[in-house]
This record gives C-alpha cells, structure tokens and sequence, in this order.
C-alpha cells in the first residue's frame, strides 16, 4: 500500500513503522514475563514436605499434606518436639499404648517400634487421611512411617486445633483387623 517514493507524508517513514516495533518489543517482553512466571511457579511447588527416602515410586496424594493441616496437623522438626511418646507394634495388630494425649498445637516425637516378625507402619490422621492411606499404599507419605521387624523409626508432627485423630496401620490387612489407635488433641 505505502508508495515510498510518492506523498511526502510517508516518504520520512522508516522502512519498519516504529509501531510495528513497539508491538514487536511488547510481545518479546510478554513472552520473557512468562517464562518468568512460569518458573517462578514451577521452582515454588510442593514446598517444606521433608517425606523420608527410600520410598520408590511415591505418588503423594496432594490432598494428604498441607490440605489438612490446620486441623489435622503438619510434620515438624524433631528438634521441635517438647516431648517423645515410644510406641510400639505388635503383631497381635495392636499398638502399645492404644491412645495418646496431646495439647492442640504441641509437637511430639513419636519414637515406633515394630516388635514381631511383621512389618507394621505408624500412620497418622483424621478418617479422611486414613482412608487415602489405605488407597494410596504409598510408603513416602510425610504422616507415616514403615518399620521391618526389629525396626525402630521417628515421626515428628506439630498438632493442630482440638480434634480426635487416629495413627493405623495400613499393612495390608492389618487397618482392618483393627490396628489403630486413638490421638486426642485437646
Ligand atoms: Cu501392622
């Protein structure tokens, strides 16, 4: 359409309209912006679940950590704790003791020992939590521990308002056949 060499009024126009470059510049920032975010987002997923190794191929349901935790509770630092409770399994499908005590916002080490020929774990909870637990069959959950026979293994949890929890086994089985204990947090 331009005529470079006919109406003076296009003729001192640069081959590329400064419009077209300002746009162009826009779009490159945009992008860069992006980008950005994108990473920003990326770099900032799944924060502060310190989940034991070892456990190969773990698929952590999202729902199972920071979702619950103001009434359920978060994992903490051991060096946190102002008390250790020793639990331990028994392959009767019991644990020793059977219920716990703790103050709405306490930290506890609980220091679990398995004390058979079976391996147990030390799962902790509300209803909802165990019955993800019992679906998952994930072992790097940041609220469980499995222990071999002989075993003894720590979990750190900071508790969270008043409410009635529950720490299971879910070996398979073993949930059901009622190896569970209750928590009060009060
Ligand atoms: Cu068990």
């Amino acid at each position: 359409m331009a005529d470079p060499t006919g109406d003076p009024a296009t003729r001192d126009r640069p081959g590329t309209p400064t419009w077209v470059k300002v746009l162009g510049i826009a779009a490159l920032v945009l992008a860069l912006l992006v980008a950005v975010l994108m990473l920003v987002s990326g770099g900032q997923h799944g924060p502060g679940m310190h989940a034991p190794s070892g456990g190969a191929g773990g698929q952590t349901p999202p729902s199972s950590g920071p979702a619950n935790a103001g009434r359920v509770g978060e994992p903490a630092s051991a060096t946190d704790a102002a008390r250790t409770v020793a639990v331990t399994t028994l392959d009767t499908m019991v644990f020793e003791p059977g219920t716990i005590e703790v103050a709405a916002g306490e930290v506890v080490t609980f220091v679990v020992t398995s004390n058979g020929q079976a391996a147990h774990e030390f799962t902790l909870g509300d209803a909802a939590m165990h019955q993800e637990r019992a679906a998952a069959m994930a072992h790097d959950l940041p609220n469980s521990i499995t222990l071999q026979p002989g075993e003894t293994k720590e979990l750190t949890w900071r508790f969270g308002d008043a409410a009635t929890l529950e720490y299971g086994c879910h070996e398979a089985g073993h949930y059901e056949a009622g190896m569970r204990g209750r928590i009060t947090v009060g």
